[in-house]
Order: C-alpha cells, then structure tokens, then sequence
C-alpha cells in the first residue's frame, strides 16, 4: 500500500492531507463545496453564519491590490436555519471534515449558532472573532480576553465537537489572546484572519470600499501570519492551522515550519482555482519525501528547534 505521509488528525478530526478551504471565500452551497473536495482539499471551513439572514454591505465590497485583496463584505450569510439543511445535504455528499464558521453578537449568540451547526451535521465550529471590520462582533469580541473566553465557555459547554477559534493579527499580543482561548476551552487556534487595511480612489478622492475599511488577505500578509503561528506556537499545546497569504507548496511548508498542524487556502483560489488544494499537497509531498520525513507532523514546530 502506498504510504500516506500527510494524513493528520486534528482535534479528532481526521484529514487526508492538511490543506483546508479557508473560511469566507466561498458560499454556502454543497456545490461549491463539491468542488473544493474535488479539487482536493482536506477539510472545508464555511463562510461565517451568524443567527438571523444579513445582506452585508453596499458594493464595492471587494478591491485588489498589487499584493492581495481588500475585502469588507459585511458578513453577507442567509442565517442558520436556513444553512442548517445546506450542512445536512453537504454531509451527505462529502466525506471531508466540515467546519462551520460561525459568528454572533452575545456569547448566547454564538452557543445557539454553535448548538444548531452542529446538530445538522457539523464536524466542527470555527468561531470568527476576528472579522476586522463589523461592530459588536469579529475582532471587537476577539480583542478583548475577557469576553472571548466568555464566548468560548458559553459555546465549549453547548456543543460535543471540536472549536476552532480564528483570531484577529489587529491586536497587541496575538499570543495572549490565544492562551486565553486556550484556556477557556478552545481545541484548535486558527491564525490569522485578515489585517485591517483600505484604499483609496486618487480621482473621486474617495475610499474605494462602501464600508471605507476592509481586511487584507493574499501575499502580503503571509510573513505577518507565519510570525503569529511562531509566537502562539511558542505559548499553547492545542494544535494551530495557518492561514493567510498561503499561495505554494513552500509556503504552506513554512507555516508547517513555524508550528501549524494545518494550513488554509483562501485568496490564491481566485486566482489559481481549486486544483490548488492537490498542488500544494504534491509539493509537501514531494518535501517530505526529500527530507526523508515519513508525516507531516514530524515537520510541525520544527523551526523551533534548530
Ligand atoms: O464578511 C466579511 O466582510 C469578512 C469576514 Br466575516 C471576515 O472574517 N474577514 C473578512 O476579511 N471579511
């Protein structure tokens, strides 16, 4: 039998390689989630889903940059009741772990949106505490210790799977916020969610964003995400999942390096479609291999250690 060297397990969550959809980029359809599969991904986390239907924002809602995207969609999401029976129909057709990114505005909030994604199906919970950019929600609840651990208690005690909580980089000490996440219950640190950021029309004059202020993703912030895995890396024992800017094979092998578990993909797919998922899984393959590694997890950390 061939030797499967990048299999990992992840709060219990088993994965055939360690690549995953990052949350927000795609819908909310089984489809679209068919695809990701498809195209070889090892997990799918959800676009976040609060309790009640959101429009988001006005567009512009998007815009590029010569080194990634700004975003600012305002958590467009069609509220859990109505995503609940997408999650059922998804499990049934998928047999990849599924992480449901939720968000809310209390900690009550989020319980009851934890409690009803996982009832339909749900591997997991992501929970976005981290998006940059709506009030009294995302990072204005994932900057503040006290009332983020009071979140992760209220949905650690509503839900028996795995939670994954997303942090914010727009913070002072990313590696504080993520111990106290760790202490108050979380299983997985997923770091980083987008880095506050805007553009501006120099003709109008104008911010190009409806919302004026957005979150960056895409290659310039990856050096700013692998420094955030290294230093939580260096303050928690629960494993981490690297996310931001990761484009490549080398990439995602740094941010393995610097102490992630697992990585997600977002931005790259928009512009290298969902095959990305088997390219970069050949590429830590083929690493391994040259290294004479014989899993993915003896390379977890290891920049640590020299
Ligand atoms: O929907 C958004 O505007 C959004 C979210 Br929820 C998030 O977590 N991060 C981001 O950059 N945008």
């Amino acid at each position: 039998m061939k030797e499967n060297r990048l299999g990992i397990n992840l709060a219990g969550l088993k994965l055939q390689n360690p690549t995953m959809l990052a949350s927000g980029i795609l819908g909310y359809t089984t489809e679209t989630f068919k695809n990701i599969a498809d195209g070889g991904a090892g997990a799918i986390v959800t676009k976040s889903v609060g309790l009640k239907p959101r429009s988001g924002y006005a567009n512009p809602t998007v815009t590029q940059t010569n080194c990634g995207l700004i975003n600012a969609m305002g958590l467009p999401n069609p509220g859990i009741e109505e995503f609940a029976k997408e999650i059922s129909e998804t499990k049934n057709v998928l047999h990849i772990p599924l992480i449901v990114s939720i968000y809310g505005f209390t900690a009550e909030e989020y319980a009851t949106v934890a409690k009803k994604a996982a009832t339909a199906g749900a591997d997991a919970v992501e929970l976005n505490v981290s998006c940059p950019h709506v009030k009294e929600t995302g990072s204005e609840i994932g900057q503040k210790a006290e009332i983020l651990k009071e979140v992760i208690k209220k949905v650690k005690a509503a839900v028996p799977k795995p939670v994954f909580v997303k942090l914010s980089p727009n913070v002072t000490s990313i590696m504080e916020i993520a111990e106290a996440s760790v202490d108050a219950g979380a299983d997985v640190i997923t770091a980083i969610n987008t880095v506050k950021a805007m553009a501006i029309d120099v003709e109008t004059a104008k911010p190009i964003l409806s919302n004026k202020v957005g979150g960056l993703s895409g290659p310039a912030i990856k050096p700013i995400a692998l420094r955030c895995v290294y230093e939580i890396y260096q303050h928690v024992n629960v494993p981490i999942i690297g996310c931001g800017g990761i484009t490549n094979w080398h990439d995602a092998v740094e941010f393995l390096l610097a102490g992630a578990s697992a990585i997600q993909i977002g931005t790259a797919i928009a512009t290298k479609g969902s095959n990305i998922f088997k390219a970069i899984t050949r590429g830590i393959d083929a690493y391994l291999k040259r290294k004479g590694f014989r899993s993915v997890d003896e390379i977890v950390g290891l920049s640590h250690k020299s």
